[in-house]
């Protein structure tokens, strides 16, 4: 009975509250008109953009979920995707994660579930997502944000762009004392008047940044194929690759998995096996950590430099990655990856087929400017005094995608190039536009890496999406390695279980990855000599 009493209170207080907040044209009982976020809910909700809790509140203190960030961020863009399986939510997560507004390991997808997409989302990633959904090319100035952000020293170099575009557009503005506190969460009300400023910002643009449009040095590069012997030492014209009589060339073939573990797809026949689909480049991963080359220096430097002599054997350029991946900052090992990258280079001096590659893959907390930038400048100057025209490649944060963090602050040399890795599955095209912009800003760029699965190396494989990719880079005259050649049961191998690597290799030895990628090697515009 007392539980019946309380029970129709509540309800007449609340019905009271909708009345009274409907009279002072409020939305929600518990937004009051005049507080600081009262207009963004109101504007939001008219909009169709916020619904409220179950309960007819708004319930604005509460944190707000990755799950309904990302769902109000792609109402603000026009689409409303209905339920998919499972979470309520999964269907928007889904299409955020494939145009590319958060990465597969920043809201984790695992075994068909979204997980933790309940739980408060950081105030660096929803700025990432709004930003990347609502203002993608937004231009700001490094120096002059950075230094409006007291914390910013405490930002991780993944969300720069986003956080200091956000800045630039007026969309972020830190509390009394300038700071942004990244990873904290942000309140429903606080969100609320990051998506109310973005929307309006986004109105109020200019067309011509609204729509940038295609600008690329050239996409429609005519490039030459074939092997060292017909192409010699290569060399950065511009933002191309260029043989060494100067015409465009274009490399493709496959990336070895890691030596420690897949070494025996290392050999001179499985290079060879490659050379007959038309491959005239082969990658060595040397992974650093991972029970590779740091556990055993010497039996892992031996393994690299056969497959080294296999891939001259075979006429290929070969390309000598220092693999890091877990270990992921390079300034970890530069000591070490100085000592290997000066052997090397004294060693093939004179071998106009080495490529090197001196990190691949910085990501965690790495930045450009602290790490990854002082880390090349001081590999780049290792390998110029004793190998002074080989090309050399570098790595940027965020597993070698934030290559405008490059673009927007070189390095001083001459034929060096910035790798960009991409797997179709997981990246789509606003990274595109991210490789058009830099090329734009004069970096020349090399896919050392790309996949046909998701970014773990499994689930697909997206024929389609890499079919999008390689049309691209081809159409820009862009070289690229695709991962792996082994045998391993993930989606991302080109050779079925078990096949041989002593052996030729027929259509049937190939998976599906492998037939799409090695039907590739020849591209339809390489005009072969
Ligand atoms: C993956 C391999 C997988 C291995 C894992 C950890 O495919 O078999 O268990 O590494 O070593 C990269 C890395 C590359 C990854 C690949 C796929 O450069 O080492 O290989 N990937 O996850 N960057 C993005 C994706």
């Amino acid at each position: 009975m007392e539980k019946l009493l309380r029970y129709w209170v509540g309800s007449i207080l609340g019905v009271l509250l909708l009345i009274t907040a409907a009279a002072q044209g409020v939305t929600f009982p518990d937004v009051a008109a005049g507080s600081w976020y009262g207009a963004a809910v109101e504007e939001m909700t008219q909009k169709g953009l916020l619904t409220g809790c179950d309960d007819g509140t708004f319930q604005p203190m509460r944190e707000i979920s990755a799950a309904e960030f990302v769902v109000i961020t792609l109402r603000c863009t026009g689409r409303e995707l209905t339920l998919g399986e499972g979470h309520w939510a999964s269907a928007a997560l889904s299409y955020a994660r494939d145009e590319g507004w958060f990465d597969w390991d920043e809201l984790s997808f695992d075994r068909g579930c979204w997980t933790a997409c309940d739980e408060p989302i950081s105030r660096q990633l929803a700025v990432k997502i709004l930003m990347k959904a609502l203002l993608p090319n937004t231009k700001y100035d490094f120096n002059v944000e950075s230094q409006k952000i007291s914390d910013f020293s405490s930002l991780n170099g993944r969300y720069y762009e986003a956080v200091l575009s956000a800045s630039a557009a007026g969309i972020i503005k830190g509390d009394e004392a300038g700071a942004f506190h990244p990873e904290r969460g942000l309140t429903r009300a606080e969100a609320c008047v990051l998506f109310q400023r973005a929307l309006d910002r986004r109105e109020n643009l200019p067309p011509s940044q609204a729509d940038p449009g295609p600008k690329t040095p050239s996409q429609n590069m005519e490039t030459v194929s074939g092997g060292v012997s017909e192409n010699g030492w290569l060399q950065v014209k511009g933002t191309q690759l260029c043989n060494e009589a100067g015409e465009p060339v274009a490399l493709h073939g496959m990336s070895s998995h890691g030596l420690q573990w897949y070494g025996h797809f290392v050999n001179s026949q499985t290079i060879q096996n490659t050379a007959a689909y038309g491959a005239n480049v082969f990658r060595i991963a040397m992974y650093t950590g991972e029970g590779g080359y740091l556990s055993q220096p010497d039996v892992i430097k031996e393994k690299a430099f056969e497959a080294i002599d296999a891939a001259v054997q075979n006429d290929m350029y070969a390309i000598l990655d220092w693999h890091i991946l877990s270990d992921g900052n390079p300034m970890n090992h530069v000591t070490e990856a100085e000592i290997f990258f000066a052997e090397a280079a004294e060693r093939y001096a004179e071998t106009p087929n080495i490529i090197y590659e001196i990190c691949n893959e910085p990501n965690g907390n790495v930045t450009w400017a602290g790490d990854v930038k002082p880390y090349a400048q001081r590999l780049v100057s290792v390998i110029r005094a004793r190998s002074p025209k080989s090309i050399i490649l570098i790595g940027s944060p965020t597993w070698s995608q934030d290559i405008h963090l490059a673009a927007a602050d070189p390095i001083e040399g001459e034929n060096l190039m910035y790798t960009f890795h991409f797997y179709a599955g997981t990246h789509g095209q606003d990274l595109r536009n991210r490789i058009d912009s830099a090329r734009a800003a004069g970096l020349s760029v090399f896919v050392s890496e790309w996949g046909t699965s998701r970014a773990d190396g499994s689930g697909g494989v997206f024929l389609e999406e890499s079919r999008v990719w390689l049309d691209y880079l081809e159409e820009r005259g862009i070289s690229w390695c695709n991962w792996s050649l082994c045998d391993k049961d993930e989606t991302s191998a080109a050779l079925k279980p078990g096949t041989a690597p002593d052996r030729d290799w027929t259509e049937k030895d190939l998976t599906v990855s492998g037939q799409f990628v090695f039907s590739r090697f020849i591209s339809s515009k390489d005009e072969v000599k």
